[in-house]
């Protein structure tokens, strides 16, 4: 009998203990949570974050617009004309070498460069370079197909497997090209020897290594 009402009085204790606290618990939480919720303020700081990235963003373009009053800009009007035709034959041609000429020049006018040094010759000429054995010393040339403009350099560098040169195909190369003149008189015996040969010539060459054309050593050219 006793046993049941301590028991009983301790389930009434207990309940009558843990029934109000969580009501009680449940108020703070909510009201914590409305405390929270100013999430509108955030969003008006971040709109606020993307008013001033936007601010930012003029005094770039003033100096876009300085550059086309030709007033103080890094560049003359005449040369950003110029450098306008060069980047619309960026992005219209759809010739490679065109392409990148214009964008050299683009480059070399935006860079503060002269229209007198862009529009020199060979100022967007490129540079290849070939190896003449692969890295695990296969005889080949790598790359053994090359596509360059008109008043590129050619480097082949002696790789592995050496000797090894280059040798044009005299029927394999434009009219009027001099075989001699573009190939190689010796070999290359030494690692990290270099031949280059500059190319004015459009048109396809092909030409192989002299001491591996038997084993496969050939490659081709084309200059635009
Ligand atoms: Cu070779």
């Amino acid at each position: 009998m006793l046993k049941t009402l301590c028991v009983a009085t301790g389930l009434l204790v207990s309940q009558g203990m843990a029934a109000p606290a969580p009501v009680e618990e449940v108020k703070p939480a909510e009201t914590e949570r409305r405390e929270l919720f100013p999430l509108y303020s955030v969003g008006a700081k971040h709109a606020q974050r993307t008013g001033a990235r936007a601010g930012a963003a003029t005094p770039v373009m003033a100096i876009g617009d300085r550059m086309a009053s030709g007033l103080k800009g890094p560049i003359s009007k005449l040369e950003q004309l110029a450098m306008n035709d060069d980047l619309n034959t960026v992005v219209s041609s759809d010739n490679m070498c065109t392409r990148r000429q214009a964008m050299a020049r683009a480059a070399g006018l935006a860079a503060g460069l002269s229209l007198a040094t862009v529009n020199a010759p060979g100022f967007a000429a490129g540079a290849t370079t070939v190896k003449m054995g692969s890295d695990s010393g296969q005889l080949v040339f790598v790359p053994d197909e090359i596509k360059v403009c008109k008043g590129d350099t050619v480097t082949w560098v002696n790789n592995k497997g050496g000797p090894h040169n280059v040798v044009f195909d005299e029927d394999a190369i434009p009219s009027g090209v001099s075989q001699e003149a573009i190939s190689m008189d010796g070999q290359l015996g030494e690692e990290g020897e270099k031949f280059s040969m500059k190319f004015d010539v459009a048109g396809n060459y092909k030409y192989y290594c002299e001491p591996h054309r038997g084993a496969g050593m050939n490659a081709e050219m084309t200059v635009s």
